[in-house]
């Protein structure tokens, strides 16, 4: 049976960019599994089947229904033990924790000063007022302020991805020689910032953006075609 993986869309819906829902898509494909995107847009997240969560993504397989990337990363290799893992046993699966708060607190905020904009012009206009209301009273100040005081070169992002940077001099994955769950972690983010921008932020020639390369062309090229914002 396809699994279900409910993601957070754009005004054009086939524009998939939330990096949680990449998380999670990265995973099921990890799996060799069917699956099939379905696009929510924010005004539409509460109502995800029945109004069981207010985020997404949300999976379903079958009759089960999981919400949280990391909920569903465990859910899958707990389920299908015997396709490729998103771990490699439970010292894995811990280390990814560290690996997704770390995308969270050093890429996420750059991401978010690269893209705020770009994010909110992304979306329909239903939804674009609804992110306002949020991030404006999250951020303290408008979209547009809080814009206009992030320089737009991508150096802060490269200080945020030095750490990275060094591991993967050394080694192709976060994983080793594979990639594992905390390679999508710190991937989601950077594709969620390449779709709603639609500018390529990683410097040239380092490991990271070899990598993010090598991760893009994964299954199939999966996370090459999708649709960026223009
Ligand atoms: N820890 C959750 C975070 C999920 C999350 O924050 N999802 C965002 C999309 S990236 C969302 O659904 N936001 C809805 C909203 O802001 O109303 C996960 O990893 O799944």
């Amino acid at each position: 049976m396809t699994i279900q993986i409910y993601e957070l869309c754009g005004a054009n819906t086939d524009l998939l960019f939330s990096p949680h829902c990449w998380k999670a898509r990265m995973a099921v494909a990890h799996k060799g599994l069917p699956w099939q995107a379905v696009p929510v847009p924010f005004t539409g997240v509460a109502t995800v089947e029945g109004g069981e969560s207010r985020r997404v993504p949300v999976m379903r397989d079958g009759d089960t229904v999981i919400e949280e990337s990391y909920a569903i990363a465990q859910y899958l290799e707990a389920t299908y033990p015997d396709a490729p893992s998103l771990f490699n046993g439970k010292g894995g699966e811990a280390l990814s924790i560290h690996f997704i708060n770390w995308a969270q607190t050093a890429i996420h905020p750059e991401v978010a000063k690269l893209a705020m904009l770009d994010i909110y012009k992304s979306l329909a206009p239903k939804d674009q007022e609804f992110f306002r209301t949020g991030r404006e009273k999250m951020l303290g100040c408008t979209l547009e302020e809080f814009d206009a005081k992030h320089p737009k070169n991508g150096d802060s992002l490269g200080k945020a991805l030095v750490s990275l940077e060094l591991t993967l001099k050394n080694q192709k994955f976060i994983g080793g020689e594979s990639p594992l769950f905390a390679d999508y972690a710190a991937f989601g983010a950077l594709q969620w910032l390449r779709i709603c921008s639609g500018k390529d932020y990683l410097v040239k020639d380092t490991a990271v953006a070899a990598w993010f390369d090598s991760l893009l062309d994964m299954y199939d090229g999966m996370a090459r075609k999708g649709i960026v914002a223009a």
